[in-house]
C-alpha cells in the first residue's frame, strides 16, 4: 500500500498540548504527527498534518486531497458544528473520510453534540483523547489497503 494520509485540523487545535489539558492532554500536534506517520509508516504508507484557524484553508486543503490523499483524517474543532463549506468539500472528495474529536463531544454542551461532517464521514472516533488520530489512521489504511 502507498499513498499519503491527509490529517486536517481546525482552529485553535494549534494551541495543543499548551492550554487545557484536563480536556485536551498535553501533547502538541508534533507528537501526533508523529505517532501517526509511526503507524501509516508500518503499511509504506506516508501522513501530512496540516492546522489551519480559517475555514477557507481546510476548505482547499480538503480540495488539494482529491489529487493527492487516498484518505482524510479531520478533526474540524469548532467548525465541525457549524461548517457547512467544510462539509461540501468533504462531499466532492471521493476517499474515506474519519472524523475525529480529542474529547467525547456527546460529554460536553449540547451544541458540541451536532457534527455537519459527521453527515459526510465514514467513521467518526470521539473521546479518545489524542489516540484518536492513529486509530483513525489504522483504520483508514485498513480501508484503503
Ligand atoms: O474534542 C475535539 O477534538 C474538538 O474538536 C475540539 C474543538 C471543539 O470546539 C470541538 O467541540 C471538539 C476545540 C479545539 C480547541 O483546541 C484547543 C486545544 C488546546 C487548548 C485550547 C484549545
Amino acid at each position: 500500500m502507498s499513498g499519503c494520509i491527509f490529517i486536517l485540523n481546525g482552529p485553535n487545535l494549534n494551541l495543543l498540548g499548551q492550554r487545557e489539558p484536563a480536556i485536551y492532554g498535553h501533547e502538541t500536534l508534533t507528537d501526533v504527527e508523529r505517532a501517526c506517520a509511526a503507524v501509516a509508516g508500518q503499511a509504506g504508507a506516508e501522513v501530512r498534518l496540516f492546522q489551519s484557524n480559517h475555514e477557507g484553508e481546510i476548505v482547499e486543503q480538503i480540495h488539494l486531497a482529491r489529487e493527492q490523499a487516498a484518505g482524510i483524517v479531520i478533526n474540524p474543532a469548532a467548525f465541525t458544528h457549524t461548517s457547512v463549506a467544510i462539509l461540501d468539500a468533504l462531499n466532492a472528495y471521493d476517499g474515506p473520510v474519519i472524523e475525529v474529536h480529542i474529547s467525547n463531544v456527546h460529554k460536553r454542551e449540547s451544541f458540541r453534540h451536532h457534527s455537519y461532517v459527521s453527515l459526510r464521514a465514514d467513521a467518526v472516533i470521539a473521546g479518545c483523547g489524542v489516540q484518536g488520530y492513529e486509530l483513525a489512521v489504522a483504520r483508514l489504511l485498513r480501508l484503503i489497503d
